[in-house]
């Protein structure tokens, strides 16, 4: 029985990637008179690796005609990043994907705990969730994971086993909500169920272990959710 929902927050709630986080990088790079520009496409290819200071840090081994960045100084750059982003989302620049405030509501009214496994930054997440669901939603969520809370991110598990720890709910009762393979093989490698909702930048990837791909939250509501997980194949169900 499905007694939570997980959600991850970057290109899952929101497409956040293209319309949040690559404006706000590019803002603070402006900002600190570094001459760089991550176009739609380049972001694409800088997800792979997740947050932001590694994706900096990723990004300037890539280039090595760049000035180097020490870790402070990558540090400072993404401080600067978060205040951008959190101004940008605060202003209502990012809305919310189809389905994913009626998933909420419902989730809410059946008396299901909610939670958020991120790789992102906290400020971003209460942020964007104040933004889009109102004042106080942040609140609803009985636990946000995010960020640096757990040393190694996504595709590892260890932010979905700390979300999972703080709900004190073992991963069999609870579904996470992605977009990217990362998110997936990071929910499936701690032993959870997750469904996908794809967006431009992940569509083509390996979902695996998934036990639904879709377009987008629109597409099913809570009682559809709950049943595709009890449907899962004992070799497949989370334990
Ligand atoms: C999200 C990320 C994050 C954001 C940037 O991945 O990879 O790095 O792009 O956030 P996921 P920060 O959706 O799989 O959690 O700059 O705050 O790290
Ligand atoms: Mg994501």
């Amino acid at each position: 029985m499905v007694r939570a929902l997980l959600f991850d927050v970057d290109g899952t709630l929101a497409d956040t990637e293209r319309d949040g986080h690559r404006i706000a990088f590019n803002l603070a790079f402006r900002d600190a008179g570094l001459p760089w520009e991550w176009d739609v496409r380049t972001y694409g290819d800088l997800l792979s690796v997740t947050g932001g200071k590694e994706r900096i840090r990723h990004f300037l081994t890539l280039r090595p005609d760049l000035e180097r960045l020490d870790d402070a100084a990558i540090a400072a750059l993404h401080g600067a990043k978060t205040r951008r982003y959190v101004e940008l989302v605060t202003r209502g620049q990012v809305p919310l994907r189809a389905g994913v405030a009626r998933l909420i509501a419902e989730a809410r009214a059946a008396g299901l705990q909610l939670g958020i496994a991120t790789t992102t930054s906290p400020e971003n997440v209460t942020a964007l969730l104040d933004a889009t669901l109102g004042p106080g939603a942040a609140k609803w969520f009985a636990v946000i994971a995010a960020g640096d809370v757990v040393p190694v991110k996504k595709p590892a598990p260890d932010i979905y086993t700390y979300a999972l720890d703080r709900l004190g709910l073992p991963a069999s009762s609870v579904l996470a909500l992605e977009d990217s393979e990362n998110g997936v093989r990071s929910a499936r490698g701690a032993g959870l169920n997750v469904v996908v909702t794809v967006n431009d930048y992940t569509r083509d990837q390996d979902f695996r272990g998934a036990l639904a791909v879709l377009e987008s939250l629109d597409e099913v509501d809570l009682s559809r959710l709950t049943s595709l997980c009890s449907a899962a194949a004992p070799e497949d169900a989370a334990t």
